[in-house]
C-alpha cells in the first residue's frame, strides 16, 4: 500500500517557490499552504500556484497539522530564523541555497536539524541530472583516472545592466556574497560531488562592477569572482563564476580533467557528456540502458526525449520525499552540504579581501 501524500507548505512566492510547488506536485504531494511576503501576496501565488491555502504568518502555517514539510524559499537573510521555526516545529523542510549568510550560522542549522530528528535537505538540483550521475560513476569507478585539473565556470546575464535589480545585490537580504553564494555555491557542490574530492583551498579576486543599480546605490556585493583552487589529493582548479556575462542565461560548465579522460557538462545541454580521450573523444548522450544505475533511475524519460532543469529539480525534491518517508536516497544533497557550501563560500569571500590562500575547514558535520 502506499502512504499517503506529503503535506508540504511554501514560504516565499517568487520565482523559486513556483519552482518548488511544481516539483511538489510532481512528487505527488498536497500542496496544503503559502505564506508570501504579505497576506495579499500569500493569496496571490495561492491562486498562481494551485495552493489549497494562503497563511498570513509562518507560525499560522506551522500551526496546521497536515502540513509535514515546510520549502524555504525566501530571501537568504530569512532563511535561517524560518528554517529554525520549522525545525521548531517538527516539521522537515527544504531550504533553498545559500542555507545561511555565514557558515555559522548554516552549523546552527544542520545542529537542529540533527537533534530534532528531521529531514532537511538543500536543493543543489544540478545532482540529479542524469548525466550528472553518469560523471560521477565515471570517477568513481576509475574509468576517468586520477583527478588532474578542475576548469568550470557558472556565468549568467540577468544582472548584466545598471538598471537589473533584485533583492540579492543587498546585502543586507542576500549575505555578503552574491554571485558566489547564489551559483558558485552550486559548482563547488557538484565539483565535490562528482569528483568526490574536497576542495583544500582557495584563492579569489571580485568585483562588482556595477555598484550603482536601480534600487539599490553603493552595492557591495560582487557581480563576479575568480577563483584558483586545490583539492586534498592536490588537484588544481580554476572557476569563474559571473552574473554579468552577455548571452549567458544559466551556464554551468564543468571539466574534470582526469588522467584518463576528461569529463565536461554543461547544464543548458544536460543531455550529453563530453568524453575527451587522447583519440577518440565522445558526445555520450543520456540513453539509459547505458549508463550507470544511478543515472538510470534519475532518467524520467528514455533517451531522445529531453531532460532538463524542471525534472532535476523533481528529482530532488522526489528524493527528499523519500527520506522522510524513511528511505536513503543516494546523492541527496542536505543541510550538512549547505554548511559545507557556505563554508567554501566564507573562504572565497575571505580570500578574496584579503589577496591570500584560505584554507577551507573541515570542521564536523561537513
Ligand atoms: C538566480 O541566479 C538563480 O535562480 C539561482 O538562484 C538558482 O539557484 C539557479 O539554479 C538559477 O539561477
Amino acid at each position: 500500500m502506499s502512504s499517503p501524500a506529503i503535506g508540504a507548505g511554501f514560504v516565499g512566492g517568487g520565482f523559486m517557490a513556483t519552482v518548488h510547488s511544481r516539483a511538489s506536485r510532481s512528487a505527488r504531494a498536497r500542496l496544503v499552504g503559502i505564506v508570501g511576503s504579505r497576506p495579499e501576496r500569500s493569496i496571490e501565488a495561492a491562486e498562481e500556484l494551485g495552493i489549497e491555502r494562503a497563511f498570513d504568518s509562518l507560525d499560522d502555517l506551522l500551526a496546521d497539522d497536515s502540513i509535514e514539510v515546510v520549502h524555504v524559499c525566501t530571501p537568504n537573510s530569512l532563511h535561517t530564523e524560518q528554517a529554525l521555526a520549522v525545525i521548531a516545529a517538527g516539521k522537515h523542510v527544504v531550504c533553498e541555497k545559500p542555507l545561511a549568510i555565514s557558515a555559522a550560522e548554516a552549523k546552527i542549522l544542520v545542529d537542529a536539524a540533527s537533534a530534532a530528528g528531521v529531514t532537511a535537505t538543500v536543493p543543489f538540483v544540478y545532482r540529479f541530472h542524469p548525466m550528472v550521475r553518469e560523471a560521477r560513476a565515471r570517477v568513481a569507478s576509475g574509468e576517468a583516472g586520477r583527478v588532474l585539473s578542475i576548469h568550470g565556470s557558472y556565468l549568467q546575464d540577468w544582472l548584466l545592466d545598471a538598471s537589473d535589480d533584485n533583492w540579492r545585490v543587498d546585502s543586507a537580504l542576500g549575505g555578503q556574497s552574491r554571485a558566489f553564494a547564489d551559483i558558485g555555491s552550486h559548482l563547488v557542490d557538484l565539483i565535490e560531488f562528482i569528483t568526490a574530492e574536497r576542495i583544500s583551498r582557495v584563492s579569489a579576486i571580485k568585483r562588482t562592477f556595477f555598484p550603482d543599480r536601480s534600487l539599490h546605490t553603493a552595492v557591495a556585493t560582487e557581480d563576479a569572482v575568480a577563483v584558483a583552487l586545490e583539492t586534498r589529493s592536490g588537484a588544481l582548479g580554476t572557476l569563474l563564476i559571473s552574473q554579468v556575462a552577455p548571452g549567458r542565461k544559466n551556464r554551468l560548465y564543468l571539466e574534470i580533467a582526469g588522467s584518463s579522460e576528461s569529463i565536461g557538462f554543461d547544464q543548458e545541454q544536460p543531455e550529453t557528456l563530453w568524453l575527451g580521450r587522447r583519440s577518440g573523444s565522445q558526445l555520450l548522450p543520456r540513453d539509459p540502458d547505458q549508463l550507470s544505475d544511478d543515472a538510470r533511475r534519475l532518467s524520467v524519460v528514455p533517451g531522445g526525449h529531453a531532460q532538463g532543469y524542471v525534472d532535476a529539480f523533481a528529482g530532488f525534491v522526489s528524493d527528499s520525499y523519500a527520506a522522510i518517508r524513511g528511505a536513503a536516497p543516494e546523492g541527496l544533497p542536505r543541510f550538512e552540504d549547505g554548511l559545507r557550501a557556505a563554508r567554501i563560500t566564507d573562504a572565497v569571500m575571505t580570500a578574496a579581501g584579503t589577496g591570500k590562500w584560505i584554507d577551507i575547514p573541515e570542521g564536523d558535520n561537513s
